[in-house]
């Protein structure tokens, strides 16, 4: 069962990174403003949606989604879809996006595929058998230690907490080599999963951002937990993840300054 749902949700990634990839060269798609003004949506993001939901649905018709551009309630068993994630970087022209595809069964993350059309990466993880880039297994890094570890970050398009965010973020770059942003929280999932990382927080985020990204850095061997060290809640949104040497260090660096 678990292989053909990999399988399906395999698919429906290639399916909508074709087009995306097709949109992101020719870059005609009409751009409209959410939340606020770095809170965006494309015609794209909502086309390939349609997509992924017609070849998930069509298989596992009886299987809920949760995704980005629509409305949701709750569910215990569903996929989670986040048809582009990064859809800023993907409107400026960034390379750096993704096609993000989670399915938790009685809210257990169970199988995590995510795919960036423009470096053809595949992430796909199940449950119990591991993480994989393409066909390659992936395992975090062995980074030891904080100060020679590269990190990555993200902010809430809610600017309530900017304070907090640079305050991490001054931390961070005190107790670690450096700190990044990339913009698609999936990916930065998967780069920790395959050690290019060594560790990514963030909070504000959605159930389809990180549905897929947490089952693969599980397989990997990340610890993953939410920002106050507790355990990492689908519905919260917020979490810090890093290969296991450095988690509890990185997470006691954010909050208290210099660690070192
Ligand atoms: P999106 O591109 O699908 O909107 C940027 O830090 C990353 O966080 C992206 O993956 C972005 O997803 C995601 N994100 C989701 N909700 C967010 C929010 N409220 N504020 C900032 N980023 C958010
Ligand atoms: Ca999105």
């Amino acid at each position: 069962m678990y292989i053909r749902l990999k399988d399906t949700m395999i698919r429906a990634v290639e399916e909508a990174g074709a087009i995306l990839r097709d949109y992101f060269s020719t870059r005609d798609f009409k751009i409209t403003q959410k939340s606020m003004n770095a809170d965006l949506v494309t015609e794209v993001d909502k086309k390939v949606q349609d997509i992924v939901i017609g070849i998930l649905s069509g298989e596992f018709p009886d299987i809920s989604i949760v995704a980005e551009e629509k409305e949701n309630k709750k569910e215990a068993t569903a996929f989670y879809v986040d048809p582009l994630d990064g859809t800023l970087n993907f409107a400026h022209g960034f390379p750096v996006f993704s096609v993000s595809i989670g399915y938790w069964e009685n809210n257990e993350p169970k199988i995590g595929v995510v795919y960036n059309p423009i470096s053809h990466e595949m992430y796909w993880a199940i449950d119990g058998e591991g993480a994989y880039l393409n066909n390659m297994k992936i395992s975090v890094s062995s980074t030891s230690s904080l100060k020679n570890a590269l990190l990555a970050t993200g902010w809430p398009y809610n600017r309530d907490s900017i304070s907090l965010v640079v305050e991490y973020v001054k931390n961070a770059l005190n107790g670690a080599q450096e700190v990044r942003s990339l913009g698609s929280a999936a990916l930065e999932c998967c780069y920790v999963a395959r050690g290019a990382l060594d560790g990514y927080w963030e909070w504000g985020l959605c159930p389809w951002d990180l549905a897929a990204g947490v089952v693969i850095l599980k397989e990997a061997g990340a610890t993953v937990t939410g920002i106050e060290g507790d355990e990492f809640s689908l519905d919260r949104g917020d979490i810090v993840c890093a290969n296991p040497h450095i988690h509890e260090e990185l997470l006691s660096m954010l909050k208290s300054g210099d660690s070192r």
